[in-house]
């Protein structure tokens, strides 16, 4: 179990290409569209043995088992690419804290926010 207020140690500053990467129209936000097109990349470098899921091999370290299950409604222990893109769309709702539809870098500097980026970069 990860404490959600677990002390965050790194500082945001200096860590903006972050947010580059992700940001593909350049506006210095992060939308929800941008994070789920770089979940689909994450989604297909992960799924190295090219099924239609993700396993916990596969999905290593970027999600704990307690959020495994609750992205995991079919309980197969695996994430489908629908599941997966459920779980960007759940995370990134919410990092949203001001209910913007976007997400800037203090939001994503937040514990959301960096589980979020666990699952899009
Ligand atoms: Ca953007
Ligand atoms: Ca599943
Ligand atoms: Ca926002």
């Amino acid at each position: 179990m990860v404490s959600p207020c677990a002390p965050s140690q790194q500082s945001f500053i200096g860590r903006r290409p972050r947010i580059k990467a992700l940001d593909t129209d350049k506006d210095g936000t992060v939308s929800l569209a941008e994070a789920q097109a770089g979940a689909s990349k994450v989604f297909a470098t992960l799924n190295t043995d090219k099924d239609a899921t993700l396993s916990t091999k596969e999905l290593g370290d970027r999600i704990n088992a307690a959020g495994l299950k609750a992205a995991d409604p079919d309980n197969d222990g695996l994430l489908s690419a629908q599941e997966y893109s459920n779980l960007v769309a759940t995370k990134f709702k919410a990092a949203d804290v001001d209910g913007d539809g976007t997400l800037d870098a203090k939001e994503l500097s937040s514990p959301a926010g960096a589980a979020l980026l666990k699952l899009v970069e």
